[in-house]
């Protein structure tokens, strides 16, 4: 051990550490609550419309993560081990405040401890606010990867940008989404702590000057730049009843100076302030990913606000130990990227190595290739990042140089395994030329990484076999799989206590850790006694989503009802279209009296559109319009009911996924990378109608076809189909297609909004349309039907319920996680004493 092995700037270690532990009673709880309700937030009566409550219950609990939080950090500079970063611009948390009284194991107490002064933990819970800083599946999942790597004992740190507003707020006027600012921070957020002595500062614009120094080296320096100051926020992340803490640091963007004092002091108080508040633009606001917003300059700048803060924060902790001995650090350290909005950390570490800590190109390029990872999430060409060149020379023209010199070399290394295929150096090349030459970022990820993965075994087969295909022919061994998974702890054990519990009578807890041994659940499918039970814990899940229904929409469902549910974005590759055209199938059987064999059925469906995203929006209106005309209608009542849930977000997911019977999962084959909903519901007992996408694909392995509803032609038969798809021909010569289109196409559904669907309907109608909605019509009315004859099935259904609970075990991420670090990270465990 070295002398000195401490992250924090010396000074000798506080009680805090060493005396005894807070006490996790229930009076110790209750005393620390009265202690901060009354003396740190001045509060003298309980009133539950404060937040003042659930603050002064997280400061409780967030008292007896410290003392873990610390003692993790401790083991983890004492044995100076290998650790990774894992770099996101999003982290869709949620609430934190379940999770962590579970993690903890002190719930009961806690619960007691309100108990005694009248309140409920319940109501508790509810005040916390949805911390949503990301905008779907890429962002939960690394929320999810955080709880299992910490329960795993992985010395993981996620690395992320602390939003002053995230995801915004979708309130549902007139049919039409319309969007309001997530002002997430405003009674505070009680879990994160400032660290203002970990700051760093983050150069934007300026030029860069070259010189050669008294060795006659090339030096590079980077001046007249824009200094922003990052400071920190740290969120703890506890593993489950281990003891673990881990650390999610979030990048707050604040001027260096509070204002400019020369400016001040001439008068010009406007000008000084305004330069503190384009700082502090930076991190102002998430991105809602639309295509249409791509190539935003703030966005660059927040992406590189991220990777540079991360950095400089990894080498000032290594230099405090090893100083500038760096032939250990790429043994030491793993940068994972979530994506390729991360990916400017290839260059900046180059940057940070040659410029700051005096290396050579060939030893930083070794470090940088040797410690950065990429995840690829989606094969979506509109969401291939690209930056303009030129915005890299004015905003990051040190970048820009580093970024032209590994493509100088990488080229090189190209033209000597392919001599004159210049078709493919074009291809393969970080820049693309034209009338805007473009970064490639995705190429820089690649180039700059050791391994390269997909997030599901069909996306990274198409990554390999298609998207990038040059790459792996050229370095096979850098491409994987990586399967996503979600964490059981949130998804199962705390959104679905009822089912929590009966699992655990049955099987024992284990399940809880090791989420595979819900396959002995199998052998109970067809035991009548446990099949009852399992509809009876899983009927009080569809009741309460049912009221919140109510209360949200005023539409009235009933529990027994056969709950299909699709909630994720809204995005026209997912098809929340085919669904709609579905539901007016049956509208229309109905109305038509052709009905009779139809089991009721609620339809539930919820999403975000970007705000940009005209079509998207179309689309919410439209299901809004439908819905409508078929909740009012009497003789639709106890057959058929059609909602919009609005503000779908984490929490919403958390009531939702235990009470959907049917999970629908129909996105066009090859365009869902993975999907992490489908593996939320299978966990809870749904079954799963879908394409052969993503996940989808190694869910109906899991459990077996039988208990799947396949449909849909495959990724192979899409590709086949276009060039000669007719998708007017297929709406003609399909009865039950026609009427459906004829309804929507009378203005059935908006009599009094003339063609307000009319590029909706198009988009059907095209042989161009990329998501072939028609081409997948008649399947998936056909699984439908399967869909509703099996549900009228009680025992047959249920067992197939329990099937999926079982076979889910795979999509943990505590899977995910060892996979990864079995094949790309390497990590040890944290060895707590
Ligand atoms: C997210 C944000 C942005 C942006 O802000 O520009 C661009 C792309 C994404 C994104 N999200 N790309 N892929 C995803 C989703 O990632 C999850 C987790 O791997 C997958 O399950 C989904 O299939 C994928 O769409």
């Amino acid at each position: 051990m070295s002398a000195k092995k401490d992250m924090e700037p010396a000074g000798s270690e506080i009680e805090l550490l060493q005396g005894p532990a807070l006490p996790m009673t229930a009076d110790a709880i209750l005393q620390d609550f009265t202690h901060y309700f009354g003396r740190m937030l001045g509060r003298r009566t309980i009133q539950t419309q404060t937040p003042f409550l659930y603050q002064s219950v997280v400061f409780a609990v967030r008292d007896r993560l410290m003392e873990r939080w610390g003692k993790t950090r401790n083991v983890l500079q004492r044995d100076d081990q290998r650790r990774v970063c894992y770099l996101s611009l999003e982290f869709l948390m949620g609430r934190l405040l379940r999770n962590a009284l579970l993690n903890l194991d002190i719930e009961k107490e806690t619960d007691e401890a309100l108990s005694r002064i009248g309140l409920q933990l319940e109501d508790i819970y509810d005040r916390e606010y949805d911390a949503g800083l990301g905008n779907g599946g890429l962002g939960r999942l690394a929320a999810c990867f955080l709880d299992s790597c910490a329960t795993l004992a992985l010395p993981v740190t996620g690395y992320g940008i602390r939003y002053q507003y995230g995801m915004f707020h979708q309130r549902i006027e007139d049919g039409y989404q319309v969007e309001e600012p997530d002002v997430w921070l405003r009674a505070g957020f009680p879990w994160e702590i400032e660290r203002l002595d970990f700051a760093q500062t983050v150069h934007f614009g300026g030029r860069t000057v070259a010189h050669k120094d008294d060795k006659g080296r090339m030096q590079y320096e980077w001046i007249d730049t824009h200094a922003v100051l990052a400071i920190p926020f740290d969120v703890p992340i506890p593993g489950y009843r281990n003891e673990v803490v881990n650390t999610l640091r979030l990048w707050s963007a604040s001027a260096t100076n509070e204002f400019d004092l020369t400016e001040f002091n001439a008068g010009s108080y406007v000008d000084a302030v305004a330069a503190k508040n384009a700082a502090e633009n930076i991190t102002m606001v998430l991105y809602p990913n639309a295509a249409t917003e791509n190539g935003q300059e703030l966005r660059l700048r927040q992406q590189y606000f991220l990777a540079s803060a991360s950095l400089q924060d990894t080498l000032r902790i290594w230099t405090l130990d090893h100083g500038e001995d760096f032939s250990e650090f790429a043994a030491k350290n793993c940068f994972q990227l979530n994506d390729t909005h991360p990916a400017v950390a290839v260059a900046e570490l180059m940057r940070l190595l040659i410029d700051r800590h005096n290396l050579g190109w060939d030893d930083a390029w070794e470090i940088t290739q040797r410690t950065m990872a990429y995840t690829n999430h989606t094969l979506l060409p509109e969401a291939l990042e690209q930056w303009p060149v030129a915005m890299f020379r004015n905003l990051l023209p040190r970048l820009l140089d580093i970024i032209y010199e590994i493509n100088a070399r990488f080229i090189q290394e190209v033209s000597q395994a392919w001599p004159g295929d210049t078709d493919r150096l074009a291809r393969m090349s970080l820049i693309a030329e034209g009338s805007e030459p473009m970064i490639r970022m995705a190429h820089l990820a690649i180039v700059g990484s050791y391994s390269v993965n997909g997030v599901a075994a069909l996306h990274s087969e198409l990554l390999v076999k298609g998207l990038f295909r040059d790459f792996a022919e050229l370095w096979p061994q850098k491409f994987n799989n990586k399967t996503n998974g979600v964490t059981q702890r949130r998804w199962l054990a705390a959104c679905n206590p009822g089912l929590a519990a009966l699992i655990s009578a049955r099987i024992g807890d284990g399940w809880v850790t090791e989420l595979t041994e819900l396959a002995g659940l199998a052998p109970l499918a067809d035991d009548a006694e446990f099949q009852a039970q399992w509809r009876a814990a899983r009927l009080p899940n569809k009741e309460r989503l049912a009221q919140k229904i109510a209360k949200k929409t005023g539409v009235a469902i009933d529990a027994t009802m056969l709950f299909d549910v699709q909630v994720k974005r809204i995005h026209e590759y997912k098809r929340q279209l085919l669904n709609l055209l579905h539901a007016v199938h049956l509208y229309d059987r109905i109305r038509r009296g052709d009905g009779d064999d139809l089991v009721p059925r609620a339809i539930i469906i919820g999403g975000k559109a970007a705000p940009g995203y005209v079509m998207a929006k179309g689309i919410i209106k439209c299901i809004n319009n439908v819905a409508r005309v078929i909740n009012s209608d009497p003789s639709m009542s106890d057959k058929l009911r059609l909602v919009f849930y609005p503000d779908y977000n984490v929490t919403a997911m958390e009531l939702i996924c235990p009470a959907a019977d049917l999970s629908e999962q129909i996105s066009t084959a090859g365009k869902e990378a993975s999907g992490t909903g489908n593996m939320k519901f299978m966990m809870n007992g749904a079954i799963t109608i879908g394409t052969l996408d993503g996940a989808n694909v190694e869910i109906r392995e899991a459990v077996g076809a039988d208990n799947f509803f396949l449909f849909g032609n495959t990724v192979d038969e899409i590709e086949a189909l276009r060039g000669q798809y007719d998708p007017g021909s297929i709406i003609e010569n399909d009865v039950d297609f026609k009427r459906v289109m004829t309804l929507i196409e009378s203005g059935h559904f908006n009599r009094f909004e003339p063609h307000i669907f009319d590029d909706m309907v198009r988009s059907i109608r095209e042989p161009s349309d990329a998501w072939m909605t028609a081409a997948d019509f008649r399947s998936f009315v056909d699984a439908q039907a399967a869909v509703n004859d099996a549900y009228k099935d009680v025992a047959g259904w249920t067992r197939m319920s329990i099937l999926n609970s079982a076979a889910s075990g795979r999509f943990s991420t505590d899977r995910t996680m060892r996979d990864y670090n079995r094949d790309i990270w390497r990590l040890d465990p944290i060895a707590l004493d």
